[in-house]
């Protein structure tokens, strides 16, 4: 090859080494898209793993609609869709997972059985038949359905009353329509000066429990000021109703009590006749503005910069199979019940067992105010349906915006599934705080800390004017969280501006009282602790006097333990107000490896609540409120500690949570802890328009006390320590001087979509 060949080859190879590294160097410059990131949001896959239990799945779609069919069947002709059922009607008004038994769920998960049979849980009005009846169904078995069970008897005891079914939709439809049609007609004149009613722009609200005895179903409702796209809940305008709704025929309802500004009148009549003689006094309320107080449309700048993100450079560390979470810590199942919302199964850390449930039981409100609709209000969320009320969930709001978004399915009040499009969502959670951090200032110098960061699963209920935000918290050093906020509009009522008003609450508006009321969320916690025999223990610790050993004459006033094993649920019954044990804890006959037995501790994260007078006749169906706390013997005729029926027939529960606590022995028994969160709620100004989360979360806590032999976070992924000497800015000394390396791509969001309005 001659020189000249050579120099030509050279240059061409220095040309093309120039034009390549130009373009590389400016395709990194500033103007120029960065490369996208690996997935960062795992999307849902569906079951592959045939081995994988599907135990606690909702059901599916198709498994509720053959649920449907099945019993369309069964149960015969006069079957009519819950949608356009009448009272005195047969349908099916709800269908869902009937959960396994514990122990045949654990054959299967531990022991290899066959998996229990799959079967589903329909309630079932019976208004048609001679005595008309709620009947509760266990129908399966899933897929190829060959039996219906009526439960109703072992349940509950005895037959369920019609009294206590739930409302169909054409029952409350009716009520209004009897109102608008029968009602107000009798004051047409009243109800156009005084509220500006022109057909359209009064609305209501339901006050629960429906009377003051078991077998009543006699509702006070409220009224209020109807705009377009503004919450009812803040425009009271001060006229109440009470409708007698017993009769199964609508033509017998009637409305037997009228309340207007602290008086009571037989009916909308009286009220007419009165104001048309000048003798009443009259509250004139104007028809509230559309961007009004009421309104959540945002004022002020609108082009203010988003709230920041958070984004996983290297993807999300956990994964979703159906109804299965898993990353490299956790594994869960969830479901959501349509009545009981949110609940956690099989809860593992690396593979062992620590709950076998966790789950929300019932989240109560009592109200307080001068009117009859408000002091008789206590509303039991579970009746009108946590599950029932979830809706889909918005991205980068209610849930990281590359969170993993599930869909429910629901079977309530209709003959037909509904979709609830992304109304769970799975995320982790960054949280802004080390979860543990150590800087080495003595001797040798050294840093080690790790992020904290946890496993989330979350579902918001919005049950009427209040939204319940559940999360289940899962952490990398084996602690399970679950907490609640409460947001959403609060309840009011008409300020009369009596001088007793002010007892129940603050004014927030012109007219308008925020009322006084109680939350409380009552949770079950079904903990396996290296096992099912399980012994609750209790630590505290009590100041001791001791003379110094080696100067007898100075007297030292030393902590020491106390520790106990509580052997009887008598003694684990903590009610609202005593003092906890400091420590308490679920314990294993296992031990760890400094011979302790391996234990989870509960943390009850709560102010001191509230509980309604044992004297009252509706404090029974509330016991559980009694107790902040209370372990018990896990009996699968004790799974739940509040019922749906509950709400419309409070005063004879069938099964009372106090009954729980019977004196039973605990020790080295299959255990299971209930908690009760909770919190007063004064409405006050800046409840309004809504209540925020800030503030307004209760919950729970189990956290490991000797279940491990260290804390098994320093084996999480994400560790960092570095030493002097080290530079730290090296990333291959520390993770985190990658990051600005991993995070020059662009995080590969999925698009935004909402379709559950
Ligand atoms: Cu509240």
């Amino acid at each position: 090859m001659n020189l000249k060949v050579v120099l030509v080859f050279l240059a061409l190879s220095l040309i093309t080494i120039f034009t390549l590294a130009y373009v590389l160097l400016t395709s990194q410059g500033s103007g120029s898209q960065p490369s996208r990131c690996p997935l960062v949001s795992p999307s849902v896959q569906p079951w592959t793993q045939p081995g994988q239990s599907q135990l606690f799945a909702d059901l599916s779609r198709e498994e509720l609609t053959a649920v449907m069919s099945f019993l369309t069947q069964q149960l015969g002709p006069g079957l009519v869709d819950a949608a356009q059922a009448w009272p005195s009607d047969n349908c099916v008004f709800s269908v869902e997972l009937q959960l396994p038994r514990k122990a045949a769920a654990l054959a299967h998960l531990d022991r290899g059985s066959p998996p229990p049979a799959r079967e589903a849980l329909a309630i079932v009005l019976f208004g048609g038949q001679a005595q008309p009846n709620v009947s509760e169904l266990v129908v399966g078995p899933l897929p190829h359905l060959s039996y219906v069970r009526d439960i109703t008897m072992e349940r509950h005891g005895g037959p369920l009353p019609y009294h206590r079914r739930p409302m169909l939709a054409n029952e409350h439809a009716q009520m209004w329509k009897h109102l608008k049609e029968v009602e107000f007609r009798k004051a047409p004149i009243f109800l156009a000066s005084v509220f500006n009613y022109n057909g359209s722009t009064l609305t209501f609200l339901h006050a629960t429990p429906r009377g003051l005895r078991s077998g009543d179903r006699a509702t006070w409702i409220g009224l209020y000021h109807n705009v377009s796209g503004a919450g009812i809940f803040l425009q009271p305008v001060g006229l109440e109703l009470l409708l007698d709704h017993r009769a199964l025929d609508p033509a017998h309802w009637a409305v037997q009590q009228v309340f207007y500004l602290g008086q009571y009148y037989a009916d909308l009549s009286q009220l007419e006749w009165e104001f048309k003689a000048g003798r009443l006094e009259v509250v004139r309320v104007p028809l509230p503005s559309p961007n009004g107080a009421s309104s959540l449309r945002p004022r002020g700048v609108s082009s203010a910069p988003l709230p920041s993100l958070q984004f996983s450079p290297q993807g999300s560390q956990y994964s979703v199979q159906g109804n299965l979470v898993m990353s490299s810590l956790w594994s869960f199942a969830f479901g959501h019940g349509v009545y009981s919302g949110m609940r956690l199964f099989d809860i593992r850390f690396k593979g062992e067992r620590v709950a076998y449930e966790v789950s929300v039981q019932e989240c109560l409100s009592i109200y307080g105010g001068e009117s009859p609709k408000t002091m008789v209000t206590r509303y039991l969320d579970s009746s009108y349906g946590l599950g029932r009320n979830s809706r889909g969930l918005v991205r980068g709001v209610d849930c990281p915006y590359q969170a993993t978004m599930l869909d429910i399915n629901v079977l309530i009040g209709r003959g037909t599934v509904q979709l609830f499009p992304g109304a769970v969502c799975v995320f982790e959670e960054a949280q802004g705080l080390p979860l543990r951090r150590h800087h080495n200032l003595i001797e040798s110098r050294f840093y080690g800390g790790l992020a904290g960061s946890a496993l989330v699963v979350r579902s918001v209920s919005s049950v009427g004017n209040y939204d319940y935000i559940w999360d289940f918290v899962l952490h990398p050093n084996g602690a399970v969280e679950g907490r609640v906020h409460a947001t959403g509009y609060i309840n009011t009522a008409f300020l009369s501006g009596g001088e007793e008003s002010l007892l129940f609450g603050n004014r927030v508006g012109e007219r308008v009282l925020g009322t006084v009321h109680t939350h409380a969320f009552h949770f079950k916690l079904d903990l396996d602790v290296a096992g099912l025999q399980n012994w609750v223990v209790s630590e505290d610790v009590v100041f001791k006097p001791v003379a110094a050993p080696w100067s007898p004459q100075h007297q030292l006033y030393r902590p020491q333990l106390t520790r106990q094993v509580l052997d009887r649920e008598d003694l684990t019954a903590f009610s609202l107000g005593s003092l906890l044990p400091r420590y308490l804890y679920l314990a294993s006959n296992q031990t760890n490896a400094w011979g302790h037995r391996r234990g989870y501790r509960i943390q009850v994260h709560s102010p001191l609540g509230v509980h309604m007078p044992l004297e009252s006749d509706m404090e029974r169906a509330l016991s559980w409120g009694r107790y902040q706390l209370a372990v018990t013997r896990r009996k699968e005729e004790e799974s739940h500690s509040s019922s749906i029926y509950y709400q419309n027939d409070i005063w004879t529960p069938t099964l009372a949570f106090a009954d729980f606590i019977n004196n039973e022995t605990l020790l080295g028994e299959d255990l299971v802890a209930w908690v009760t969160a909770s919190f007063l709620h004064i409405p006050h100004a800046e409840d309004v328009p809504n209540t925020v989360t800030v503030g307004n979360s209760v919950g729970f806590l189990l956290r490991p006390y000797n279940f491990f032999d260290e804390d098994p976070s320093i084996f999480s992924p994400g560790s960092i320590y570095f030493e002097k000497g080290q530079d730290a800015g090296r990333c291959s000394v520390n993770p985190m001087a990658c990051i600005p390396h991993l995070a020059a791509c662009a995080p590969d969001l999925p698009p935004f979509s909402y379709k559950d309005l």
